[in-house]
This record gives structure tokens, sequence and C-alpha cells, in this order.
């Protein structure tokens, strides 16, 4: 096999901020609002408090590197702390378009957990803190949630072809919540899961 740089990417060195998740350079970047996110948190009422009283804030935020023509991109998420009605600000959470493709989510900084679930309702949970690498089978859904007080900053890697499908979770949820107790976090089953 050659290796022509038309065909192929060439090798590259990208630095990552562990603490803020800037990518340099990056190719790709986007913020969520809390008020993007409303169909995830149970008490809708306390959320549209928070929206207004808080000023709509970026809730996380997602940067990448994405060669072109390879099989692998990667980027991080910075989700910044806080909670609604004590439920634990959340990414939007997942499938993969491409059930055959996972990913993985390398933690830099602060602290969050990992909710997956599988096609037929299995749910786990990984600690996400620094140093811990976690696998996402192909075809888990995945949400991340920021249990911390600090930004929780993770690396993803996952073939670009892998797409996101938004559609089950935003419809039906998903089967656990994580909610903030005095010291940490509890994990509580999802009453309005579809
Ligand atoms: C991540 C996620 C990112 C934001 O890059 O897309 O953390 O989460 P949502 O996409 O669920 O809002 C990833 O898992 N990519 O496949
Ligand atoms: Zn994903």
């Amino acid at each position: 096999m050659s290796t022509d740089p038309v065909s192929t990417p060439l090798p590259a060195g990208i630095e990552i901020n562990s603490v803020t998740g800037a990518v340099h350079p990056a190719t790709g970047h986007y913020v969520k609002r809390l008020s993007e996110l409303r169909a995830l948190f149970q008490d809708k009422d306390a959320f549209d408090i928070a929206v207004q009283e808080r000023d709509d804030p970026v809730t996380y935020e997602v940067v990448e590197y994405r060669p072109d023509r390879s099989d692998l991109f990667f980027g991080t998420t910075t989700m910044y702390p806080g909670h609604v009605g004590g439920e634990f600000y959340m990414t939007r959470g997942h499938f993969h378009e491409r059930r055959d493709m996972g990913e993985v989510y390398y933690t830099q900084s602060g602290l969050g957990i990992l909710l997956l679930e599988s096609r037929d309702g299995i749910s786990r949970i990984i600690e996400m803190k620094p140093g811990v690498c976690a696998f996402i089978p192909p075809d888990w859904a995945h949400r991340s949630v920021n249990t911390g007080s600090e930004p929780l900053v993770f690396v993803w890697v996952c073939n670009p072809n892998a797409g996101h499908d938004y559609g089950d979770i935003l419809k039906r949820g998903m089967r656990k919540r994580i909610i903030k107790t005095k010291d940490g976090f509890n994990i509580i089953d999802n009453i309005t899961y579809a």
C-alpha cells in the first residue's frame, strides 16, 4: 500500500487542553445552551426557571478534529456543572446510526457518569474521572452527566461515519436519571421512560 498524500491523511499532533477542552487545531465546534435541552429534564417548571434565571447558559460544548479521508476522528466535550431541580446537566445522548461502530471516552478532568443503555434495555454506568478511558460498545446509547462542581472534560474517539441517532433517546428518554444528593449522586429509575 502506498501513502499517497492525495488519498490518505498525513500524521498530525493535536493539542488538547485537559482543563478547558480546547483543541488546536480544530475543524469544528458547537455549543449547546440549556434552552435546547428541555426534553431531557424531568422537572419542566424548574427547567424554565433555570433557563431564565441563569440567562440560558452554555451547558456543554464540543470541539472536533476531523482529518479528511480518515477512519478516525476525535475531539473533546466540555460539560459545565449544574443541575435542574436536582438533575445534573447532561448531554442529549444518542445511539450511533452505524450499529457496528462504538466509541472511546477518555476523561481529562472533572467528575461524571457515563450512562449506557443497550437496545434491549440493559443499563450500565461508568464513572468518569481523570484517567478513566471508557469503552462504549457498538449499539449502546450513551449520555454523559456532570456530577461534579467543575467542568467535566473528556476526549472522544470515533469513526466519522458512525453518525448520531438522537431520535430514540429524545422520544423515550433513558431508563435511569442521575440525581444530586447531599454528598454526591444517586441513580434512580426514570418514571417518564416511555
Ligand atoms: C460525543 C457526543 C458529545 C455530545 O462526541 O456527541 O459528547 O453529546 P450528544 O451528541 O449526545 O449531545 C459522541 O458521543 N459522539 O459520537
Ligand atoms: Zn457517540
